[in-house]
């Protein structure tokens, strides 16, 4: 009975999309083996590679799969056993990725996996999850590789807890200080720059799915709860950071085509004018560390199983930080001076101006820099 109210909401946003333009986003040429919603994936940066795992189409899947971003081809491995609503997390450099819990079809599951990118097998770990749990999210702290999973539901109870998990020493421990309410279907991102964890919204038993967030802290072990703060209820939809503008991007969600930027360091949100390109929850994106992209993966809309890959790029030319196709970001979109209007080099031998009267004339290096022509000249940087 439930199901009417998301399906008039559907429909309403189905119409809404149609009327937007524009998409930067895109669709990759290369396909999930199989569509699925509810899996997990992570980044690894050893290996240059996002790793997926599991999900449901109905079925439940045991996939394990291995995308290089921007490449045509997917590569496929086998868990342990078919999985659901888990939450993996990268353990820093070593190649790791750390699979937390789930369900498997029949019950939910404790268990904690790890996947070595190396060799592409599995690790059942002797240490478990305090309880079994779905729906989690989990998300490594830099500054330690500890991994921390927030909320969950255990299949009667939505859970506050946090749990810390440290890979080198195989240990779990509990939290003392909790979330601000039971969740599940949250996610979770840390966020090298502030050093917090950032979860946002989330379904719970009392009200379905919430306009909350809360940070922790893992230094001080503190959460700071803010509520009703999305610019509308969310969950089952995946939030990544991307080191290079200090954001934090989350996309899809029930059922939504949105992207949602929070700058942690405003505290503020935007809604993007870019969207998905269509509708979709139980997805799950990751950031290619070496580009700063999204991808993301899979997904369910109402009615199908999607096997799509998502490329998002936030950055934007004059945005003051390199990345996607910028060869050099200056803040601005302005030509002449050897950054251009579109964030490429300009050539070296065009003039400019370096801002300093005693020199001229100046002119660009061709690596995005003014210098005094004297200075090219002698070849002093
Ligand atoms: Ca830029
Ligand atoms: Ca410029
Ligand atoms: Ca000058």
């Amino acid at each position: 009975m439930s199901r009417s109210i998301p399906s008039v909401l559907a429909i309403m946003f189905l119409l809404s999309a149609g009327q937007m333009a524009g998409a930067s986003t895109e669709i990759m040429n290369a396909t999930l083996p199989a569509p699925r919603s509810r899996l997990a994936c992570a980044a690894d940066p050893v290996a240059g590679k996002i790793y997926c795992f599991g999900g449901r189409n109905p079925s439940v899947l045991s996939q394990t799969i291995g995308y290089e971003p921007g490449a045509f081809g997917v590569t496929t491995g086998v868990m342990p056993s078919p999985r659901q609503r888990l939450s993996c997390a990268t353990r820093g450099d070593t190649g790791e990725i750390y699979c937390f819990g789930g369900h498997d079809g029949s019950t939910y599951v404790d268990d904690i996996w790890m996947y070595d990118t190396s060799d592409d097998a599995f690790t059942v770990m002797d240490a478990t999850l305090p309880t079994p749990r779905d729906g989690m999210a989990c998300a490594t702290d830099p500054a330690t590789g500890k991994i921390y999973c927030f909320g969950g539901y255990d299949g009667s109870t939505y859970l506050d807890e946090i749990v810390e998990y440290d890979p080198a020493t195989d240990t779990v421990g509990t939290s003392v200080v909790t979330l601000c309410s039971g969740v599940s279907r949250l996610a979770c991102v840390a966020h090298p720059a502030t050093g917090n964890i950032y979860c946002f919204g989330g379904r719970t038993q009392a009200s379905s799915r919430l306009r909350d967030m809360a940070w922790y802290d893992p230094g001080v072990l503190s959460v700071t709860c803010a509520s009703n703060v999305l610019p509308r209820a969310q969950a089952d939809w995946a939030c990544s950071a991307v080191d290079a503008t200090e954001k934090i991007y989350c996309t899809g969600g029930y059922l939504y085509d949105e992207i949602l930027e929070y700058d942690p360091g405003t505290d503020t949100f935007v809604t993007m004018s870019d969207v998905l390109p269509s509708v979709r929850r139980e997805l799950a994106c990751a950031t290619d560390p070496a580009t700063g992209k999204i991808y993301c993966f899979g997904g369910y809309d109402g009615s199908t199983y999607l096997d799509e890959i998502v490329e998002y790029d936030p950055h934007l030319c004059g945005d003051g930080f390199v990345g996607g196709s910028d060869q050099c970001d200056d803040g601005n979109t302005t030509d002449g001076d050897c950054c251009s209007s579109t964030c490429q080099f300009e050539l070296n031998g065009n003039s400019c101006d370096d801002g300093n009267p005693e020199t001229s004339p100046d002119t660009c290096d061709g690596i995005g820099e003014c210098v005094p022509v004297e200075l090219m000249q002698f070849g002093v940087e």
